[in-house]
């Protein structure tokens, strides 16, 4: 069985963190619409899913995926890199020590899952805003980690946000991505510029869960032979989050 750790917004969510402009126009009764559509779509690709209450304190808890990474057996609790995020890992650590063995970064790094992309055998980690090299060097040791690329981050939030493994050895990529040449060995589907928000996917599968509107980017995926589910993903952008923020799969 696979499993999917999800929360849906808070109402604080129009305070969330962000970048974007349209942070403001946040509709919070939309995005938990929408968050509903996305546990929907996991659930028609066979995963269980695991809904956590929503956290008020915490504005920015239904993006998940950065308060740990799950590989193997083994969940790494984070520590956030930004001051107003810390602490929401702890809400997440019960329902992952029911799964996995947990390991902790210490008070001495910074770790958010988004900078962590896991593709075959092979980690890509990056070092953001968010992450720091020692705390990429304690999830190392907690994995055992023998092999793993370091991506030095720039232009974006997080490594995922411009980068996301499909499967089969295909790596969808921004052409934004200035790291794209780190990825050797991996087909890479390169993302026009225009729409690199598209770059951030989450592939269940033969499925590609994709954001509504980024039409090259579906029939580029397609083309590959995946399947390809669109959603409306409109209130978490403007939040800097995207697909595979919003869940812990494993
Ligand atoms: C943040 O700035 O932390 C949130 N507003 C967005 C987090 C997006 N998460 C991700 O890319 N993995």
């Amino acid at each position: 069985m696979r499993y999917a750790i999800v929360r849906p917004p808070a109402r604080s969510y129009v305070r969330c963190v962000s970048e974007s402009p349209e942070r403001e126009t946040i509709n919070v009764a939309l995005a938990l619409e929408q968050h509903h559509a996305y546990c929907e779509a996991l659930k028609a690709e066979g995963l269980e899913v695991i809904g956590l209450p929503p956290l008020e304190q915490y504005p920015d808890s239904c993006f998940v995926e950065d308060a740990a990474v799950v590989h193997g057996e083994v969940a790494v609790i984070g520590r956030f890199g930004v001051e107003s995020r810390r602490g929401e890992e702890e809400h997440l650590v019960p329902v992952l020590a029911q799964h996995k063995t947990v390991r902790r970064i210490t008070k001495e790094a910074t770790l958010e899952g988004g900078d962590i992309l896991q593709a075959r055998d092979l980690l890509f980690a990056g070092i953001s805003q968010r992450t720091s090299w020692p705390g990429i060097n304690e999830l190392a040791k907690h994995l055992n980690l023998n092999r793993y690329r370091l991506v030095g981050v720039t232009g974006a939030l997080h490594l995922k946000t411009l980068c996301t493994f499909l499967g089969r050895g295909i790596i969808l990529a921004s052409e934004a991505c200035p790291w794209l040449r780190e990825f050797t060995g991996f087909v890479v589907i390169r993302v026009p510029k225009e729409e690199s928000y598209a770059a951030n996917a989450l592939a269940i599968g033969d499925t590609v869960l994709l954001a509504r509107g980024f039409p090259r980017t579906r029939w580029l995926i397609e083309e590959r032979g995946f399947a390809v589910r669109e959603l409306d993903m409109s209130e978490f952008r403007k939040g800097d989050g995207g697909l595979t923020c919003l869940s812990i799969i494993f």
